[in-house]
């Protein structure tokens, strides 16, 4: 692994650069983004900020967020991931980027212990937020984090530190935080238009779903349903089920939250939250899914009352005594 300040130097001599986000983009890979993206011009540095996808609407309150492209418009010197733990993550990029990385000097900043260092220049530190390794790489850089370089690494450590309340989050968390907030950003819109916002049509879903929840298990196990029919009434995409399976987590007697997503006719996207428990990914895993102890996915086939009794099963053999 590289320090910060040997990335840095490398990155101070440069002419332009590409900075790839990854599919399926967050809070926390287009903040990384587009703040690296300003910091760069603040020093004569010609880059963009690329992704794959649809950049989610609840992020263009940021103007900034419009200046991100599908692929990049020209051929930059350096490649840069952030907040990329392998380049399959990169989605439909990823043949473009692994071409352009084999002439190119890539670099990687990360803050998920699994990332692959695939890189050239890989700097990979364990934090709430890769927001906050890229406040020390914009620092090393010589750049202060204001005005809307502090709004994107705010965006950043507030949507993967779940508003500062996950159990990374740490002093470094809230030192880095400081460091934005002394530069101007807005945390309260920054939170309101990311952790909180809704349609009128997905909160009436929401309360459909949240008054309609099974308890099973001496309601230890809870199961939210969001079917096709529900998501064509409201007139909903399947992304406004997010957050969905953390609601029954709130409730005392919950161990175990599961919301089960209709993909297609009799097809569920499964997703499983733990208060420590059970083991999800053992649960998962029985049916070919996986992710991690506390939160995991897979898909299920078949009627939702069997799927029920399927799951009920499954966690009482992975309850710890
Ligand atoms: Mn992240």
């Amino acid at each position: 692994m590289n320090s910060i300040e040997e990335i840095a130097k490398v990155l101070r001599r440069i002419k332009s650069a590409v900075i790839f986000t990854h599919m399926r983009p967050d809070g926390d890979t287009l903040g990384c983004g587009m703040a690296l993206h300003r910091a760069f011009s603040l020093i004569g540095v010609r880059s963009e900020v690329v992704n794959e996808g649809e950049i989610p609407e609840k992020f263009s309150f940021l103007e900034g967020m419009r200046e991100i492209k599908r692929s990049p418009t020209f051929d930059a010197e350096v490649f840069i991931t952030v907040d990329t733990s392998g380049e399959a993550r990169l989605g439909a990029l990823e043949p473009l980027y692994r071409a352009g990385a084999k002439k190119k000097t890539t670099v990687n900043i990360d803050h998920h212990i699994s990332n692959g260092r695939y890189a050239k220049y890989n700097f990979v530190r364990d934090r709430a937020s890769n927001a906050e390794n890229v406040l020390a790489l914009i620092n090393a850089l010589g750049v202060e984090a204001k005005g809307e370089i502090a709004d994107f690494l705010m965006l950043g450590m507030v949507t993967d530190s779940g508003s500062f309340s996950h159990s990374d989050v740490d002093g470094d968390t809230f030192r880095a935080a400081a460091a934005a907030a002394d530069g101007g950003a807005d945390i309260s819109k920054i939170s309101y238009e990311t952790m909180k916002r809704q349609s009128k049509a997905r909160a009436q879903m929401f309360l459909e779903t949240a008054s309609a929840l099974r308890y099973f298990s001496d309601d230890s196990l809870a199961i939210a349903l969001v079917s096709l029919s529900m998501l064509k009434k409201y007139g909903l995409s399947p992304d406004c089920t997010e957050g969905i399976v953390d609601f029954a987590l709130t409730i005392d007697c919950v161990q175990v939250s599961v919301s089960l997503l209709e993909v297609k006719k009799g097809q569920y996207k499964a997703s499983f939250r733990s208060k420590g428990r059970v083991d999800v990914n053992a649960v998962a895993h029985t049916f070919g899914g996986g992710g991690h102890r506390l939160a995991s996915g897979c898909m299920f086939f078949g009627e939702p009352e069997e799927i029920y009794d399927k799951i009920r099963y499954a966690v009482f053999q992975h309850t710890e005594e």
